[in-house]
């Protein structure tokens, strides 16, 4: 009889797409999991969940390997452990799975799904945690590990300066260039993993869909988009003639303005009819720590 060897898989969030902080905390906390005694791999299950841009970020960290994809009923006989994400919908549920995950390591509002291990902190970035993780459970990291979760922890962060900032990231980041040796300053990497588009470039529907999010049963969404100049001004009627046609009942796009340190936010509110149709808004908004819960609690 051949011993079946029970393997974790670690998911970051799929649906729409994952970003460098889901695929960096993924693939670390499975190397540290499988250090630990628990043989881990990192996956993916949307083979269209990664954006030529995050991939083309992945190529200048090196050595980082884009998790597989595994199909359902990988996913269905195995433990799963969630990071970067704790709602179903923005991964395994979207395959009809409905198990209990066995971990979740996250920094987004809970949502309340039962795991049997949870950690979720209001931290700015998933990679703090598991660099945490790991320093709690003696886990001494490698030069290659700890330079990914830096990465992952000032892609997240944006360069430190976003405002899901917390003194753990910091502190974290402190800790990793002190232990290791990372040869690129934290501004560099924030240049390498901070990319405002150019708006200018892109068509109508990919401004309205960029890192768009739905919520409460798809309702209501959230899209937003990095700018670094006033290029964004020229567009504005064309944004503002099909915002409605996003078919929401609330549809938000945020234009977080990195040259201003501002963020624009653009309402199309066909349900509700409380929501201002522009508002400016000092530094460069957090759409998970700010923005979302305050609709939610508005719309309930
Ligand atoms: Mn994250």
């Amino acid at each position: 009889m051949q011993e079946v060897i029970e393997i974790f898989l670690v998911l970051g969030h799929n649906y729409s797409y994952t970003d460098v902080d889901s695929i960096l905390s993924s693939v670390i906390f499975a190397e540290i999991w499988t250090v630990l005694g628990h043989p881990s791999k990192a996956v993916m299950i949307n083979h269209k969940g990664i954006k030529e841009s995050t991939i083309k970020i992945l190529e200048k960290i090196r050595n980082i390997e884009i998790p597989q994809v595994v199909t359902k009923t990988e996913l269905e006989n195995s433990d799963i452990i969630m990071v970067d994400h704790n709602d179903p919908e923005e991964s395994y549920g979207k395959l009809g799975i409905t198990q209990t995950p066995y971990m979740i390591i996250d920094h987004h509002i809970d949502i309340g799904l039962r795991a049997e291990y949870k950690i979720i902190e209001q931290v700015g970035s998933t990679c703090t945690l598991v660099a945490e993780i790991s320093k709690a459970e003696g886990v001494s990291l490698t030069e290659r590990q700890a330079r990914i979760l830096a990465f992952g922890i000032i892609s997240d962060t944006r360069g430190l300066k976003g405002q899901k900032t917390s003194e753990r990231d910091i502190k974290m980041i402190d800790y990793l260039y002190k232990e290791s040796s990372i040869c690129e300053s934290v501004e560099t990497i924030a240049k390498m993993v901070i990319k405002p588009v150019n708006i200018k470039k892109m068509s109508i529907d990919d401004i309205l869909r960029s890192s768009l999010k739905e919520y409460k049963k798809g309702t209501i969404a959230i899209a937003a988009i990095e700018v670094s100049d006033d290029g964004y001004k020229d567009l504005l009627e064309e944004i503002g003639n099909n915002g409605y046609k996003m078919g929401y009942g609330l549809y938000v796009l945020m234009i977080i303005k990195h040259h201003a340190q501002e963020t624009e936010i653009l309402y199309f509110d066909r349900d509700y009819g409380i929501f201002p149709k522009i508002e400016q808004r000092k530094g460069l908004v957090s759409r998970g720590k700010s923005l979302v819960p305050e609709i939610l609690e508005i719309c309930s």
